[in-house]
């Protein structure tokens, strides 16, 4: 059987893990490593921290002490609060490790070699004082967009603005606060242009199975064609660049942060790393949408370079974001729930973060999390399904049985509950659907739950002694179905139900389970074990507290700001984010249109939104013939609730802008994008 190689992002080592993090990456990951270790297969989960990068030394200069520092702090940081949510991974590195710096050393040289890489020299700012070249985030200057005068070379965090540094007005080195100069200076740059061509291309148009926000990202880049890129930079916080005369320069943290996964690798398996990576091992990225170009163009193109027999990424199953509370998460503006402080203060609460994120992970779109909403789940779910399930079926056992499992069958047949409640479950993790693959494992409990209630033993047990010990022992059997399958979501649960429920299933238990997807049967005569509370109620003082904590954050709106939200009423009132984020915007491709019979003002349009077509009315018909519409790119509100006119139901609207004269326009993207793509 072919090995599995699966990577999950490593975390920059400048702040803790968040909850975003976790249901983007670190979950998802983990349940697919669990489920492919049950499943028998050859598995290795790496990760490690990433330390290098700017954003570690500029968390450094804002402390007043080294990058080291903060990596040797944040790693450890990072490292023990995976291992207390129970993050399985077969090794957590760093990329300041010895091996590490030798292997992505070695993977440049043998690129060089190759004749791999365009050296080319251009101007980059200088910091005549301090000496040393700057990177983007350390110019400062007034925004050309708003005259913010605290603007990075790389964006204003007022107006939000994307800048360089060339754009900035007054530049300012952060360093020492000369005004920088351009100097020349020479690095290796990865031709990505050439690459598309000759692998890139069909590399990605071969990956048919990837999800289509992954797809829709990797398609629209080479829409727009790659260009080169730098894989060296002046800085001095990195990996040298193994190249005489090259002082000063590191390897670009894109280039060596992927070569972490080849690194941990070797650190984990010493005498077989080779075969992890090469023949027809998978490799399986877990990432966040940021990194998809990272991990599906570059690391792919670095790795096909390579050769010598290197596999390239056969799955990316990117996530996109968490928000928290109605907001972005921002680690600098402290709006995040941070895992190693949950852990803290929520002590036994692991697989209740699990389930929780998991039950919101943003597989498709980005999505939410709120205080309130994780102890709606908690108590209704966690307690009022899964642990009220599990404590029925116990307490009962105890009180007639003396906590041994009768010995009368029930007449349900095997393949039948196994195709209903096993398999999808099974099915769903294959397709990197987990959080379906959660909502079955409910559906088991919930199957469990209504089947004591309908037929309740607790009153049957005066009437019918029989009927009752066949019923009873069917609620226990499909109690043991459910806690095998909690082990890939929920891990400590199933370690204490399994105790409760006097069992240790054994490998081949577990084969039959998760390769076969077989209904588990137990033995008869067994006895349970002692009792414990599977999950507590979530009380709302500790829901109050978290929320109080998390406002407390914030800082408090400054006069500025409260000036320009007081002025942005005047027409609408203001909104929250919760309001926009219900929003569906997305942009669509006009692939058909037409007249609507005797509606003048209607035109009937149907929308790509790539993986489906929407047909939409909209009043534009004095503005633009069918002809004009067809092949135009449009901002499209998909989830407005359907409306039938003219006997045509539409499915959402179109949104145009409309001009002084009152003439319409089309609200389009700058250049075509892949149909479908979110508006945000
Ligand atoms: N550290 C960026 C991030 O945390 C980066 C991932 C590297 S994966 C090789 O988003
Ligand atoms: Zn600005």
């Amino acid at each position: 059987m072919s090995k599995t190689t699966i990577t999950a992002a490593l975390p920059y080592a400048n702040g803790p893990v968040h909850i975003g993090h976790l249901a983007g990456v670190y979950i998802p990951a983990d349940i697919y490593a669990r489920f492919c270790r049950l499943q028998g297969k050859e598995t290795l989960f790496v990760c490690g921290s990433d330390e290098h990068g700017v954003p570690i030394t500029l968390r450094a200069r804002k402390e007043g002490i080294t990058p080291q520092d903060v990596v040797d702090r944040y790693h450890g940081i990072i490292k023990d609060s995976f291992e207390r949510l129970g993050i399985q991974f077969d090794i957590y590195s760093r990329t300041s490790s010895q091996t590490h710096k030798e292997t992505a050393q070695e993977f440049f040289k043998d690129l060089l070699d190759k004749g791999a890489f365009r050296e080319i020299i251009s101007e980059q700012f200088f910091d005549p004082e301090a000496n040393q070249f700057l990177a983007d985030r350390y110019i400062t200057g007034d925004c050309p967009k708003c005259n913010n005068p605290g603007a990075y070379g790389d964006q204003c965090e007022k107006c939000g603005s994307t800048l360089s540094p060339a754009e900035l007005k007054n530049p300012k080195s952060a360093l020492s606060g000369a005004v920088p100069v351009l100097k020349e200076t020479k690095n290796w740059y990865l031709p990505l242009d050439e690459l598309q061509e000759s692998f890139l291309n069909e590399y990605i148009h071969s990956k048919t199975s990837w999800k289509s926000n992954v797809l829709g990202q990797c398609k629209s880049w080479l829409n727009d064609g790659l260009k080169e890129r730098a894989m060296t930079r002046d800085l001095n916080w990195g990996i040298p660049v193994p190249v005489e005369n090259a002082e000063g320069k590191v390897l670009y943290v894109w280039f060596e942060a992927p070569i972490g996964y080849i690194s941990a690798t070797k650190e984990a398996r010493h005498n077989d790393w080779q075969d992890w990576w090469t023949g027809d091992s998978q490799l399986i990225h877990f990432i966040g949408k940021d990194n998809i170009v990272f991990h599906c163009i570059i690391f792919p193109a670095m790795l096909h370079l390579r050769g010598n027999g290197y596999v390239v990424p056969s799955q990316v199953p990117a996530n996109e974001f968490l928000n928290l509370e109605g907001q972005k998460i921002s680690t600098s503006r402290n709006w995040a729930v941070w895992l190693n402080e949950y852990l803290d203060e929520l002590p036994g609460r692991e697989d209740e973060l699990r389930y929780v994120l998991n039950s919101i992970a943003p597989e498709t779109k980005d999505s939410e999390f709120t205080w309130k909403d994780y102890q709606t789940r908690i108590n209704s779910e966690l307690v009022g399904i899964y642990g009220n399930f599990a404590n029925r079926v116990l307490v009962l056992m105890n009180k007639y049985y003396e906590g041994v499992i009768p010995s009368k069958a029930h007449s349900f047949e095997h393949s039948q509950l196994a195709k209903e409640y096993i398999q999808p479950i099974l099915d769903k993790v294959q397709q990197y659907k987990f959080r379906d693959a959660q909502v079955a494992l409910m559906d088991l409990a919930r199957f469990g739950n209504k089947y004591l209630a309908d037929h309740e033993p607790w009153k049957l047990i005066k009437t019918d002694a029989e009927k009752t010990a066949e019923i009873m022992q069917f609620a226990y059997e499909v109690l043991c179905n459910l806690c095998l399958a909690s082990e890939i979501f929920l891990p400590n649960t199933f370690k204490k139900l399994q105790i409760q429920l006097g069992m240790e299933f054994n490998d081949v238990q577990k084969a039959e389970f998760w390769q076969k997807g077989e209904w588990f049967s137990p033995e008869h005569g067994s006895k349970i074990g002692e009792l414990s509370l599977l999950f507590a109620k979530m009380e709302d003082d500790i829901i109050e507290n978290q929320i109080n904590k998390l406002q407390a954050s914030i800082p408090a709106p400054t006069a500025e700001t409260v000036a320009i939200e007081e002025e942005l009423t005047i027409e609408k009132p203001l909104i929250q984010y919760d309001d926009f984020a219900k929003l569906d915007l997305r942009i669509a491709t006009v692939v058909n249109c037409e007249k609507v019979e005797k509606a003048d003002k209607l035109l009937k349009l149907t929308l790509s939104l790539d993986t489906e077509e929407r047909t939409v009315l909209s009043g534009i018909a004095m503005h633009f013939t069918p002809e004009e519409c067809m092949g135009q790119q449009v901002l499209y509100l998909a989830n407005l609730s359907p409306r039938k006119m003219r006997g045509i139901e539409s499915h959402g609207m179109i949104l145009m802008a409309e001009d002084s004269n009152g003439k319409l326009h089309f609200v389009r993207p700058s250049a075509n994008i892949n149909a479908g793509a979110g508006v945000a």
